[in-house]
């Protein structure tokens, strides 16, 4: 039996790697060509590696071997999809195995959803870290961009990568920990200023990734002293977010029954130094804040240690789509309508502003519920013309979506919303209609002075 001299860093070690990434010689297999797994890897391709992107799905695949980026809302990224699949740096295939048994770092970028049980999804995780491991390379380092409970890299993909490849974690292989960080619809030009935080099992493999991030991304690595922590931080910048919009929320459903006006009052705070504004609105969507804290949650439940403020906010968030369904009720009712009977024009269904992302969008709980009282729906969203959503073919232009229409409700924040002449939708709308602002993207007097029966979340003027 051939007996290996234990290991502590890479074969490549982490002074050699910049000039290594310069000549073309450091290989990356990245496990998941979504959102972040492949701007991940045009990013890594275009600093010089030699990059293989692995997905399950062919379309993805053949789409990225002919130069063509199926993600359309990432500005930058198309381009240098392109650029790197002619050059050579970039092939994506379905066969992980032989990327893997060549790469020195292999990247997991998959999905971490929670099933409907509110209970962390971890099985897109497992599946990459068992084929990871049956072809997984002596010498090489394992990074984790996946956002997952703190505990999970060491606990579940460690074991899983010693087991099917009889190799040892921070003996044979490394094993790091480095949580994607960028924003959607601005992910290259985060992945190129926002620092990484790395935390690994075992110091030379950690600095072997520090160098890697550092060289092909241009970013200061912040080290943290293992794998459970990175991810913890990860969680934590999230949650924090999803728990400061919950208390906006909340301000914006007391101040609407005492008539202030949400928005002026978070502006205003806004002027302090260490208030960090954070705005109401028709709910939390996306394929991370809305599912991330359960990760944290199911943590608390095995710990004892139940984590009452995170869930509480999630509870919060999760009601604000019916909560907009009651303003647009109360609009139409001013307006001497009811939703029953009612054209409803929603605007936007995207999960944020500018992206084709409908994932876990608040705004389908919202036309759900429309249509279960008896409303007809119109849909307009600039990344989602002429498509079908939520069984809903989608109008060519706000014009078409507002002919008609009682209500208009605004669901996302798209740049198009924030120019909408409010004139000209009431000589479309079949007035007298209500106009109920999800977003907060039009101010109230303009609506009012449009003629409309006016509401907005946390601003009932
Ligand atoms: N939202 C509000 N009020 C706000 C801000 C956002 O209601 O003040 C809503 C948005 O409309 C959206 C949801 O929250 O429906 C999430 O919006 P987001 O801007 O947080 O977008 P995500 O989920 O695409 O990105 C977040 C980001 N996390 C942080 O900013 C801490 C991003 O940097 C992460 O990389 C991403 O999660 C992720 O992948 O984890």
């Amino acid at each position: 039996m051939v007996v290996h001299p234990e290991l502590t860093s890479p074969v490549l070690g982490p002074k050699e790697i910049p000039t290594l990434l310069r000549k073309g010689k450091i290989r990356i297999a990245v496990i998941g060509l979504g959102r972040i797994g492949l701007p991940t890897a045009a990013a890594f391709a275009k600093a010089g590696a030699t990059v293989v992107g692995v997905d399950v799905k062919k379309e993805v695949v053949d789409e990225t071997n002919a130069g063509i980026c199926w993600l359309t809302d990432e500005l930058g990224l198309s381009d240098m999809v392109k650029e790197v699949v002619r050059n050579g740096n970039l092939r994506a295939t379905m066969a992980a195995g032989d990327a893997i048994s060549r790469a020195d770092f292999t990247i997991i970028c998959v999905p971490t959803p929670v099933f409907e049980t509110k209970t962390p999804d971890y099985s897109a995780v497992q599946k990459a870290s068992r084929t990871l491991g049956r072809s997984l390379r002596r010498g090489s380092v394992v990074i984790v961009e996946s956002t997952v409970g703190p505990g999970v890299v060491e606990e579940m993909v460690g074991p899983i990568l010693e087991g099917e490849s009889r190799l040892k974690v921070g003996k044979d292989f490394g094993l790091v920990a480095c949580p994607e960080r960028s924003d959607p619809g601005n992910i290259m030009q985060n992945m190129r200023s926002l620092p990484r935080i790395i935390g690994g099992v075992g110091a030379g493999w950690t600095e072997a990734t520090v160098a890697l991030y550092e060289a092909a991304l241009g970013v200061k690595a912040i080290r943290v002293s293992d794998p459970k922590t990175a991810n913890a931080a990860k969680l934590t910048e999230n949650l924090f977010r999803d728990v400061n919009i919950a208390l906006a929320n909340e301000f914006a459903l007391l101040f609407e029954e005492i008539g202030v006006d949400t928005i002026e009052v978070i502006n205003a705070c806004a002027s302090k130094y260490n208030f960090m504004p954070h705005y109401p609105g028709l709910g939390v969507g996306g394929p991370c804040l809305p599912a991330n804290s359960y990760y944290l949650i199911s943590e608390g439940i095995k710990t004892g240690n139940i984590p009452y403020l995170i869930r509480l906010a999630r509870e919060i968030n999760d009601r604000m789509p019916d909560h907009t369904v009651e303003l647009i009720e109360e609009a139409l009712n001013e307006a001497g309508k009811t939703i029953k009977g009612s054209k409803v024009a929603m605007l936007g269904v995207a999960y944020k502003p500018n992206i084709r992302d409908v994932q876990l969008t608040p705004v389908e709980r919202v036309i759900t519920k429309l249509i279960e009282m008896g409303a007809k729906v119109d849909v307009y969203d600039p990344m989602y013309k002429g498509d079908v959503v939520f069984g809903l073919r989608t109008k060519s232009s706000i014009e078409a979506a507002a002919k008609g229409t009682d209500c208009v409700v605004i669901g996302t924040a798209h740049d198009e919303f924030r120019h909408l002449n409010l004139g000209d939708l009431s000589k479309l709308a079949r007035m007298p209609a209500a106009f109920v602002d999800g977003r907060n993207v039009v101010s109230p007097a303009v609506a009012l002075k449009a003629g409309f029966s006016y509401r907005g979340v946390g601003r009932n003027p």
